[in-house]
């Protein structure tokens, strides 16, 4: 059975743990062995990043890579149609979520503890994640989800990434605010019970890692 290496609170992780769930994938979830970025996990995957996958002694990581190759070695419930526009689409979208938007909140984690705070530059990611959400908003129009009926690939990347966003920027004091576009989708998103069930882990183990200190 093929493996992936998550952790609840991974928001790439759970783009592929809600493929996974989409396409009824049988695959067994474990934490990556001795945690991300030890040398023990740089041994079997060279970045030391969740998520990974683990077929056949193969290791490979980069969470749309990882799609790519569930949507080509499982067809069933395709997450890209079969149009050739509407699939540069899908794949925009998602490379639109890990390049341009999340990266900007993932660089607020080391802002969480005000001991440690860097307000300025904690406030220019801040600054460019909300921009940078209301252009999501202008990019799609909601199907209800972001390009059909049903969840797809670029579905998959936002789900986690809406609800830590959600969780987050009232840490920093900034309101969370979606559009009217961004609202449908959440909405049938989370009426997706896949996608609900994984976001609403991330969302629980993104609460106690907050409260431990977000260390
Ligand atoms: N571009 C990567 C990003 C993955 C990523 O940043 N994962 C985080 C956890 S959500 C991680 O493994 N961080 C550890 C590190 O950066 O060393 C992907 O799409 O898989």
């Amino acid at each position: 059975m093929i493996e992936l290496y998550s952790l609840e609170v991974s928001t790439y992780s759970a783009k592929v743990r809600i493929a996974l769930g989409l396409k009824n994938i049988a695959c067994k979830i474990l934490p990556p062995p001795g945690g991300y970025s030890t040398q023990e996990y740089m041994q079997l995957v060279p970045t030391g990043t969740i998520p990974a996958l683990h077929v056949d002694g193969h290791y490979f990581s980069e969470s749309d890579v990882i799609m790519e190759y569930l949507e080509e070695a499982y067809p069933q419930t395709p997450l890209l149609p079969e149009d050739h526009l509407l699939r540069a689409q899908h794949r925009f979208l998602a490379r639109y979520h890990d390049l341009w938007l999340e990266p900007h909140l993932r660089r607020t984690f080391e802002h969480v503890d005000p001991k440690t705070r860097d307000s300025d530059a904690l406030n220019q990611h801040l600054d460019k994640f909300e921009e940078r959400l209301q252009k999501l908003e202008t990019l799609f129009s909601a199907k209800p989800f972001m390009l059909g009926k049903t969840m797809g690939y670029a579905d998959c990347a936002f789900a986690a990434t809406i609800e830590l966003a959600d969780i987050l920027l009232p840490v920093f004091g900034r309101q969370f605010t979606l559009g009217k576009n961004l609202t449908l989708w959440r909405d049938a998103v989370q009426n997706n019970p896949v996608a609900k069930e994984v976001t609403d882990q991330s969302r629980a183990a993104t609460i106690e890692w907050l409260q431990s200190g977000g260390g």
